[in-house]
């Protein structure tokens, strides 16, 4: 049976001959490079030096409500409970787009949202790596893993030499910044691990000065019960209103922290001209929805245009409830006819989030309304 006809989805061949590692490393190097990944480099399968901070911070209880991070705390570090016999991981690198996702009326949406969901596609395109090392090294054993895997990917890519962990949490590549996704495949095959790259966030700090709800609790790491990102991807059911006053224009992501960094310079050109032909340039001339249309929208426009993307992660009831935040917070009177609307929706999220948005925006304009009428009187 070819390799490619395997019956485990991501799990390949069982080993039968041990290439020469250093051929094997410039084979999948070669592979990866092909698929348009812009980093790839190797570590040991085996727990990668900063975990202790994972540990630490789901004792301290910063996951928020994630509490899947908790129930699979022992695989994240080990990747030989993904792959029996695992020897090393091959970390992979991928840019998404950079351009700002913002709508006519200022909603914003992270930057890697709008293309196609990366965990389908980078999930693709790292198969077609182990694919063809396969084909050209004979069978190994390897697993596919993206963000819902339970590994440690910023901790892998760091340790494979894939850049350095900010102040901001994220994995920066000295050439291309932060505005990276990342994958792996664990293999049992024994590759030669890269050296880690030196920390070179030196004395800047603008990423923790800028985060507007103050959620760091120290340098890269994060109360996540306080990031704006956890509230509008991962939270279900309504968002507190501490927080939805502090939601401004994001529905979906933030990219404050990785804005802010000096090192998210514009993408040198090769790799903008893969992400074009992936066609993951970004959302120049096809601005994301406004608020308003955000909360009228029906599910059949949903699932055309939104349901491949990652935003499916929030669904569209989601993206809704944060657009009613985010409506409340930036006072935006146009959404008040469709607020009425969905107010009466029985998902809990989304009616907490437009009767809070409608009472503010009522209060407000009968602010408005008094200030403009004293301000008649005076001119009188
Ligand atoms: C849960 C999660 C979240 C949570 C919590 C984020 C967090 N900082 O912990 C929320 C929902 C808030 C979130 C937000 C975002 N996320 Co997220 N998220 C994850 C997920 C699923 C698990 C991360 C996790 O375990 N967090 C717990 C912390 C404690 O662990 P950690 O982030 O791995 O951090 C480790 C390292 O930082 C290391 N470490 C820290 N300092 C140092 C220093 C040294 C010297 C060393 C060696 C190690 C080290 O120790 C930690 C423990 O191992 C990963 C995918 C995955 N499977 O890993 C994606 C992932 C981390 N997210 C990603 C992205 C893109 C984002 C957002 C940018 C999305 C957005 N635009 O809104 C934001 C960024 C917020 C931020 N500043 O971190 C990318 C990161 C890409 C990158 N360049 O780093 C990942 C890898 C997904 C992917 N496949 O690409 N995310
Ligand atoms: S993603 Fe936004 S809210 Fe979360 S830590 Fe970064 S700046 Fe703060
Ligand atoms: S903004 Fe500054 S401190 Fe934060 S990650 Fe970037 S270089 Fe590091």
């Amino acid at each position: 049976m070819p390799a490619d006809a395997l019956p485990f989805a991501g799990i390949g061949f069982r080993r039968v001959s041990s290439p020469d590692r250093i051929l094997a490393a410039g084979i999948l190097r070669e592979e990866a490079r092909r698929e348009s990944f812009s980093g790839v480099g190797f570590a040991r399968a085996e727990r990668p030096a900063g975990f202790d901070r994972f540990e630490s911070w789901i004792r301290a209880g910063r996951h928020a409500g994630m509490s899947y991070l908790e129930r699979t705390r022992g695989t994240r570090a080990d990747p030989g409970r993904l792959l029996p016999d695992a020897r090393s991981v091959v970390c992979l690198a991928a840019p998404h787009g950079r351009l700002p996702a913002v709508a006519s009326d200022g909603a914003q949406l992270a930057r890697y949202a709008p293309g196609a969901d990366y965990h389908g596609t980078l999930r693709q395109r790292a198969t077609r790596v182990a694919r063809a090392a396969v084909r050209r090294l004979g069978a190994f054993g390897y697993r596919v893993c993206v963000d819902s895997t339970p590994i440690a990917e910023r901790s892998f890519a760091a340790a494979a030499g894939l850049g350095w962990i900010g102040k901001n949490g994220c994995l920066i590549d000295p050439e291309r910044g932060s505005y990276l996704l990342l994958a792996e495949i664990v293999t049992d095959l024994d590759l030669p691990p890269d050296e880690p790259v030196a920390e070179r966030c030196g004395s800047c700090v603008r990423c923790l000065e800028a985060c507007p709800t103050g959620a760091f609790l120290e340098p890269g790491l994060l109360d996540a019960s306080r990031c704006l990102a956890y509230w509008t991807i991962e939270h279900r059911g309504p968002i507190p209103d501490t927080v939805k006053e502090t939601i401004g224009p994001r529905v979906f992501g933030c990219d404050i922290c990785q804005e802010v960094c000096p090192w998210n310079k514009p993408l040198p050109f090769e790799d903008a001209e893969a992400l074009r032909s992936l066609g993951e340039g970004g959302a120049k001339g096809n601005l994301p929805p406004t608020r308003s249309e955000w909360l009228a929208m029906g599910p059949g426009q949903w699932r055309r245009r939104w349901g491949t993307t990652a935003l499916n992660r929030a669904g569209r009831r989601g993206l809704q409830r944060n657009a009613a935040a985010s409506a409340g917070a930036c006072g935006d009177t146009s959404c008040l006819a469709v607020l009425d609307r969905t107010a009466a929706v029985s998902e809990a999220g989304l009616s907490d989030a437009s009767g809070w948005a409608k009472r503010r925006l009522a209060g407000a304009r009968r602010l408005g309304a008094s200030a403009a009428n004293s301000e008649r009187k005076t001119q009188r």
